[in-house]
């Protein structure tokens, strides 16, 4: 029997970051983030829409998908009998880009789907490989290098298993070089978001020099070919982030030569369906995967965690413990990782934890039924 959603709640949520992010596009100190519940049958399935609060990573941002998901996707599959979630990526696959609105719709469905079979999301979406998910962390450009050594260390003592520190021209070679220094053992790499041209590969060739484990994303968002050219010339492994948004673009930059790693990330490619796809694809190809992170609260990083137990997310995520990002969470328990730098998969039914509503609504800016 199919599942006839008869209710899309949507909610816009802010909190604040315990301490700014910034990348080579900007600096966030407050997240902006729509939530999707979808109800059926007396039972709810949420989903996090990723996107930023400004249209810098990717052409998303908080206020296209509110209007993505409430004029386009939402309509589409409201009332509809869908035979399975999968049937979401479908009925939503006319609208141009947008994936991570649509993602965060199909998210929902995959989670309600998953609590109606009284099942854990992980073992839902086909996961289950692993009990627990190998966590690393990103750490964004600071003001001092001090800083940064600084953070790095407390990560390493809370046991985190590797460092992304994000990079552009300026904050680069002669960052990598003090923390190399400092840091000579650790699994390190860096992330750029698209921050470099053709014209830096010299100055992103002296990063081979460091033995990062991959360069992330340096060249433009839009641009597999050049990542082409790129890696030919460095000994780094070229990882792609920005660039992938299906797997057939997977297979393409992974034929082409443009990378030896992906990071796969569930809005980004539009949702458990597509990424589920990118992640056969890489490993029919014997290409490793890991899972990125979008600043998630405790929707989107739970959905995170069961999309890591897929069997070839064999390196280190983004997906890290609650506290890094909030004074307070809007799932109970947290995200908490062991001392061994990871986290444990729950099996409780749909994404595992639980909402704290009383929280959720505290923090909630607007909200919409569609019906
Ligand atoms: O490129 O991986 C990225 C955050 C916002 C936008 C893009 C990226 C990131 C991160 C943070 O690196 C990962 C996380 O800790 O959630
Ligand atoms: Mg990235």
């Amino acid at each position: 029997m199919g599942i006839v959603i008869d209710r899309i709640v949507l909610r816009e949520i802010r909190m604040p970051l315990v301490h700014f992010f910034e990348t080579s596009f900007g600096r966030t100190y407050e997240r902006a983030m729509v939530l999707v519940e979808v109800r059926s049958e007396g039972l709810s399935g949420w989903g996090e829409v990723t996107a930023g609060e400004n249209p810098f990573y990717n052409e998303e941002w908080t206020e296209s998908a509110w209007r993505i998901v409430r004029d386009y996707a939402g309509p589409r599959v409201l009332n509809y009998e869908l035979a399975s979630a999968e049937d979401v990526d479908k009925r939503t696959a006319h609208i141009r880009g947008h994936n991570m609105a649509r993602g965060g719709l199909e998210a929902a469905v995959w989670d309600l789907q998953a609590r109606r079979n009284g099942r854990p999301l992980h073992q839902e979406i086909g996961g289950g490989a692993r009990r627990e998910i190998p966590c690393g962390v990103s750490i964004g450009i600071q003001d001092t290098v001090d800083d940064l050594l600084r953070k790095i260390e407390t990560e390493i003592n809370d046991g985190y298993q590797r460092i992304k520190i994000k990079i552009k021209p300026g904050w680069d070679v002669d960052v990598i070089r003090e923390v190399r220094k400092r840091f000579p053992s650790i699994k390190l790499m860096g992330d750029a978001n698209s921050a470099y041209t053709l014209a830096d590969a010299d100055r992103l060739k002296a990063l081979d020099e460091f033995y990062l484990m991959m360069i992330e994303q340096p060249l433009a968002h839009d641009e597999i070919i050049d990542h082409v050219e790129l890696q030919a010339k460095l000994q780094t492994p070229i990882c792609l982030d920005e660039c992938i948004r299906s797997a057939h673009q997977a297979a393409q930059a992974i034929r082409m030569g443009a990378c030896r790693i992906i990071n796969i990330k569930l809005g980004r490619v539009g949702g458990f369906g597509e990424a589920k796809r990118v992640h056969d694809v890489c490993q029919k190809a014997n290409v490793p995967v890991w899972c990125g992170g979008m600043l998630e609260a405790g929707i989107g990083r739970a959905h995170n965690i069961a999309l890591a137990t897929l069997p070839n997310f064999v390196l280190p995520g983004d997906v890290s413990a609650s506290k890094r990002y909030w004074k307070r969470d809007i799932i109970k328990p947290w995200v908490e990782t062991t001392p061994r730098g990871t986290i444990e998969i729950r099996d409780d039914p749909g994404f595992g934890y639980e909402i704290d509503h009383e929280f959720l609504e505290s923090i909630t800016a607007r909200k919409e039924e569609l019906s």
